[in-house]
């Protein structure tokens, strides 16, 4: 009989049968591809696996400047939902949190989604105004949301500190059930591994430096520190720093780059069953797997494209936080860190062709793009395969901003996230 000690069932959940440490095959580039996406993040390595597993193409490579999962995939706070209040929006994000359900079937690979809860918190009367009226359009969109009183939120979550007394009281909760969490860097290594399977080079430590077009307007060639490949069609997916990679190409978007923090307490026991939310004071917490509280900030106030972010913001998410949820006054932080999200007007993601044949560009998550990772990798891959958008994201293009078919996120939320 095959003996099981609680360090090998850990590999088993992490690894497979490959162990602790995923392999893939670190590839040295070819001259050409069918196809290249840039940026080994989850959206970009999703694309490159539904792009083999869904249509076939197998001679693909994703590049990536640094190390898979090294940039917002490997930064964020994890949480998943789907929530919004447009239809197109709604219908983008719960395509998505249905797949996070079986990713770790089909990937062969545990991301851990825990569909653990998310609540939303209202301290205002026109916060109530707001979640209600998300409740009632994710109700017509057959997404689930529900509404809380303060003492059935408190229920729910009991370290919640309902005292109608404190600066932003709460008044109550808009909470989606099936939302929840996941481990953010095994949703990169998952799809590496599931994708390098199926034939499709990985290419670390390979960044993308220029953009060749041919004189007919279609893209050629990528240009990268380690040489030219060429390709006839190239997708972007380089979170925070799109607009600098679509600049090789001549294109301008209209993005914005911004620093997002967060930061991770010591290890506890579990004292917290959910995630929750409060956008008026820019403030999140969730509990992970490991029992580190994991805290989040709103976005720092100015454009940057360093992966850091100033303190005073985690000083004033902290101070919230304390005020929320009393019990964790004394716990001592770990570690806080910062990742660049590139924002629209909108608030709402850009997946769509570009004025360039055979150059797609899959963009503009701000602040929340995780929990859509599948879903995007998804519709990306069916665009980028057939040369026009999937039905969830051909509201997602860029000529919404020429042509004023806003998608506003921003406006219906009137929150940092
Ligand atoms: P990334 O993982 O950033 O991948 C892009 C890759 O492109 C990077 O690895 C980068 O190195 C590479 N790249 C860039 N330029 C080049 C180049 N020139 N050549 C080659 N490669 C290049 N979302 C949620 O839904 N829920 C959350 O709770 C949440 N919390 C967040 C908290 C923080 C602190 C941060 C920073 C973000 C958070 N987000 C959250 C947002 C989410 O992390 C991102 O929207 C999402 O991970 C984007 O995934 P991606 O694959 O597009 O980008
Ligand atoms: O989109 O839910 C979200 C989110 C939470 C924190 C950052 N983004």
């Amino acid at each position: 009989m095959q003996k099981f000690s609680g360090w090998s069932l850990l590999k088993e959940a992490f690894g497979g049968h490959q162990g602790w440490k995923t392999q893939w095959r670190r590839a040295a580039p070819k001259a050409e591809y069918d196809a290249i996406i840039i940026g080994g993040g989850g959206h970009g390595l999703g694309a490159a696996y539904y792009l083999a597993a869904e249509h076939g193409l197998t001679n693909i490579a994703v590049v990536e400047k640094g190390w898979i999962g090294g940039g917002n995939t490997g930064r964020n706070t994890t949480i998943i939902r789907s929530n919004y209040l447009f239809d197109e929006s709604a219908k983008l994000y719960d395509h998505s949190l249905k797949m996070w359900k079986d990713l770790s079937q089909v990937l062969n690979y545990n991301t851990m989604f825990s569909p653990r809860g998310v609540m939303m918190l209202a301290h205002t009367v026109h916060d109530m105004q707001v979640s209600k009226r998300h409740i009632h359009a994710n109700r017509g969109n057959g997404v689930d949301n529900e509404w809380l009183s303060p003492e059935e939120a408190k229920e729910f979550c009991p370290i919640l500190n309902i005292d109608p007394n404190i600066r932003y009281p709460v008044l109550g909760a808009a909470l989606q059930r099936r939302g929840g969490v996941a481990r953010h860097d095994t949703v990169a290594w998952g799809y590496a591994r599931a994708a390098d399977a199926l034939g499709v080079d990985i290419i670390e430590n390979c960044e993308v430096t220029g953009m060749r077009i041919d004189a007919s307007g279609a893209i050629e060639a990528i240009e990268t520190t380690r040489g030219v490949i060429r390709s006839k069609k190239v997708g972007v997916v380089a979170a925070g720093n799109t607009s600098v990679v679509m600049g090789y190409a001549g294109i301008r978007l209209p993005l914005e780059s911004y620093p997002l923090q967060a930061l991770v307490s010591e290890p506890v026991k579990p004292i917290m069953p959910c995630v929750v939310m409060s956008n008026t004071i820019h403030a999140y917490m969730s509990q992970s797997d490991k029992g580190e509280l994991v805290i989040g900030a709103g976005t720092d106030a100015y454009n940057s494209y360093t992966q850091r972010g100033g303190l005073h913001i985690s000083a004033h998410t902290l101070e919230s936080i304390c005020e929320l949820f009393p019990v964790v006054r004394r716990l001592k932080m770990l570690r806080n860190w910062g990742g660049i999200v590139d924002t629209t007007p909108d608030r709402s993601p850009i997946i769509s062709k570009t004025p360039v044949k055979g150059l797609y560009v899959n963009c503009g998550w701000g602040t929340g793009g995780f929990k859509a990772t599948p879903g995007s990798a998804h519709v990306f891959a069916h665009t980028i395969a057939n040369d026009a958008p999937h039905e969830l994201n051909q509201a997602f293009t860029i000529e919404r901003f020429r042509d004023g078919l806003l998608i506003d996120e921003a406006a219906a939320a009137a929150v940092a996230h």
